[in-house]
This record gives C-alpha cells, sequence and structure tokens, in this order.
C-alpha cells in the first residue's frame, strides 16, 4: 500500500467446519503477519464459527452488524477478510461497511506490489493484480464511488455497464501487453543466465516458506565462496525476495555448483500470483536438487513444510530430489543442534539436516550431503 500514513484494519475471520482450532489460529496468526507486512495496523479480529461461510456476505448478518460497529468504533478504514471472497461477497460487504474491503488474496498481491523490485516481478504482479481486479470491478466500484476517486485504473470514474465494459477491455489490453513484455525479459534472463554461469555444473534450489531463512543461506554460501560475490536481499519480513537469483558456489573442498533463490511459498498463495510467476518459480524446477528450507524453531513448521511440498507438486518440481534443511536451529526452541542429520529414506521422506545459516553451523555437514547428490 503505498499510503504515507498506517492504515487501520479489522481483521475477520471464519472457521468453517472441518477446520480444527489449530489450523484456524494458525490462519488468523498469519493474516495478522501479512497485514504488517503490508504496514496494516490491526487494531482486532472478529471471528465467527459456521457451518459454511454464507454465500452473499460471507459472514452471517448479526456478526456483519459486530463487524460493522467494530470498524466505526475503532475507526478502522480496511475490513481484511481471512479467505478469497467472491466478486459477490466484495460488493455486498463494501455496501454494508463503510471501510474497504480486501481478502488474503489482495493483501498477499498487494505485499507482492510494494515489494517487486525488478522489471520482472513488476510485470508479474501486475499481471496478477489485473486478473484478480477483472472479475471484482462491480465491487471494487462500489467502494470507490463512495470514497470519491482512486489512482490508476480505477480513477476513470463513471456510471453505469459501458465503464465497465470498457474497464474490462482495457485490462485484457493491457494483459496482452504485459504478457509479450514478459516474454521478451524470460528470454534475455535465459540467454543471459546460461552463458554467464555455464553448463555442466549440479544446479542446486532453494526453496521454502517465506522467511525460513533461504537468502541468509544463500549468502552464507556466497561468503565461504572464494572470489567476491553479491549478496542476495535478507529481511525479516514475508516475501522479501520476489525474483530468482543464480550464483555459482565454489566452497574450497567441495565441488562447485549452482545455487538459486527464489519466492517464497505461503499458504493459499494466490494462483493468480502462481500463474504469474510462473517463469520465476520454473528456474526453481529447473534444478537436479532442491534444499527445502524450513525455519525448525517455527511451531508452524509441519504445516508450512506441506504447503511447500504442496506448492512444488503444482509448479511440477515434485519429482526433485530434496533435502530438508531444518534452519535457525542457533535459536532456542531448535529440536536439535546444528549439524544433526536425520535419514528419513525408509519412509520415502527427504532427509533433514539441521544447521543454522546465521552462524553457518552445520553448512558444511549440508555441503557433503549435496556433494553426496551430485
Ligand atoms: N537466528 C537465525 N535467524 C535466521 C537464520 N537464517 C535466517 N534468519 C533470519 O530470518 C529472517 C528471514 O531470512 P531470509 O533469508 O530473508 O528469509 P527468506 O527465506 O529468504 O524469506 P523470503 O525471501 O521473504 O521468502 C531474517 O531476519 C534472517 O536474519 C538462522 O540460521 N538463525
Ligand atoms: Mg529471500
Amino acid at each position: 500500500m503505498k499510503e504515507e500514513h498506517t492504515l487501520r484494519a479489522v481483521l475477520c475471520a471464519l472457521q468453517t467446519e472441518g477446520t480444527d482450532e489449530e489450523s484456524f489460529e494458525r490462519s488468523v496468526r498469519e493474516l495478522c503477519g501479512l497485514s504488517e507486512a503490508c504496514g496494516v495496523e490491526v487494531c482486532t479480529v472478529v471471528t465467527q464459527r459456521l457451518a459454511s461461510p454464507v454465500h452473499a456476505t460471507y459472514i452471517g448478518s448479526g456478526k456483519l452488524a459486530e463487524l460493522k460497529a467494530a470498524c466505526d468504533m475503532l475507526d478502522a478504514e480496511l475490513a481484511v477478510f481471512d479467505e478469497s471472497l467472491s466478486p459477490t461477497q466484495i460488493r455486498n460487504l463494501s455496501g454494508e461497511l463503510s471501510v474497504e474491503v480486501i481478502d488474503r488474496t489482495d493483501l498477499i498481491l498487494r505485499i507482492f506490489s510494494d515489494r517487486a523490485k525488478t522489471k520482472e516481478a513488476r510485470l508479474q504482479v501486475e499481471y496478477a493484480r489485473l486478473s484478480y481486479m477483472l472479475p471484482r470491478l462491480v465491487g471494487m466500484r462500489a467502494h470507490l464511488s463512495r470514497q470519491g476517486g482512486a489512482s490508476g485504473f480505477m480513477s476513470a470514474r463513471g456510471a453505469g455497464e459501458t465503464r465497465l465494459e470498457l474497464d474490462r477491455r482495457k485490462i485484457l489490453d493491457r494483459q496482452a501487453r504485459l504478457r509479450k513484455e514478459l516474454k521478451n525479459v524470460e528470454r534475455i534472463r535465459h540467454t543471459q543466465r546460461a552463458s554467464r554461469l555455464g553448463g555442466g555444473l549440479l544446479r542446486v534450489g532453494l526453496v521454502g516458506y517465506t522467511n525460513a531463512g533461504k537468502s541468509t543461506l544463500m549468502n552464507r554460501l556466497l561468503a565461504m565462496s572464494s572470489g567476491v560475490k553479491k549478496e542476495v536481499y535478507t529481511e525479516d519480513m514475508l516475501f522479501a525476495t520476489l525474483d530468482t537469483t543464480v550464483r555459482r558456489i565454489e566452497v574450497y573442498g567441495h565441488a562447485p555448483f549452482l545455487l538459486s533463490d527464489t519466492v517464497g511459498f505461503i499458504s493459499h498463495l494466490p494462483t493468480m500470483l502462481i500463474d504469474a510467476f510462473r517463469s520465476t518459480l520454473a528456474e526453481a524446477a529447473d534444478a537436479d536438487l532442491l534444499l527445502e528450507v524450513v525455519d525448525c524453531t517455527d511451531e508452524d513448521r509441519d504445516a508450512q513444510s506441506e504447503v511447500t511440498v504442496q506448492t512444488l507438486k503444482e509448479i511440477g518440481a515434485g519429482h526433485i530430489a530434496r533435502i530438508r534443511v531444518m534452519n535457525k536451529a542457533d535459536m532456542e526452541g531448535a529440536l536439535h543442534p546444528p549439524g544433526t542429520l536425520l535419514c528419513r529414506h525408509p519412509e520415502g521422506e527427504a532427509d533433514e539436516i539441521y544447521i543454522s545459516a546465521r552462524t553457518g553451523e552445520g553448512v558444511d555437514a549440508l555441503l557433503a550431503r549435496i556433494e553426496g547428490h551430485a
């Protein structure tokens, strides 16, 4: 979000039948994290238990009144829903509430838009946002006409279907242009990388949940490498990395290999983002070996690992050999000290190795493991 001041938000989450307490709480925690990553201040969380979402308004009418009251009392400017809302739900909720209504998908898209730095990432994010907007133009318009204006596509306001049809066509045209531009950027990237880094080396890909420490591990390996290597960006926030970086790792006494660092995963990563970032993610899929980086101190690590494995399948990388790198083992709460290796082959699972990308402990053992795969 580009606003100068922090936006105040009320979060709203529905616990539907079949969702256990634990995964519900995890989801709400993550929504808070996503909101903060977006520069949004969470004022309160309104929750409801229902057998299934209400078709028209997602939550029940009594709860909706409660939510409206909370928004008014707390001076909120946003209501953030912990799920993908249908275009109808957005339209109805926008009509009922006096604040802007956004859902989890929208929140993730906004974070991506704020963080995108390279040309390719910016094009990909814009493409994804347009895909998201397309079926929701009516609901967005309802909010904007009350607010009295907005920027970009939504600024050209007008009434009725003609206006909508125009907007729709504009979006489709823009998407067609973006697709062309993306093809070009991709082609240039491919040829540059192939010639610069040289083929024939083992290709290793860092993958995993956002904020697990993938980029920190990349930098640790670069620091151990001979020669001067440019570091990648790391930060304690969701989605610090939004593009793919490939570097040659050459640690004395170990065979050199190519290492790629890429965008992290999260549960319910919007499909339009997976689609838009397919080429970036495909670079991770284009590896001989994957290092799945896990924050082993996170109580949600198992669920996060499941999401990673699922997302890998979605991008066609489910079959690639994988080592589970249990990172942040220097911290309190780690199950094992750095350097611990757990072989999981009998169950058909990935090997687990405990390391600390921050202190470097266990990284030598990891390098030996990587070599074993060459
Ligand atoms: N204590 C500790 N902190 C770590 C370790 N590795 C990474 N971190 C911290 O975890 C945070 C996230 O690290 P990143 O390397 O940016 O994580 P990432 O997986 O690349 O995250 P995204 O790019 O956002 O998906 C940073 O604050 C790091 O300093 C570790 O081994 N120990
Ligand atoms: Mg990163």
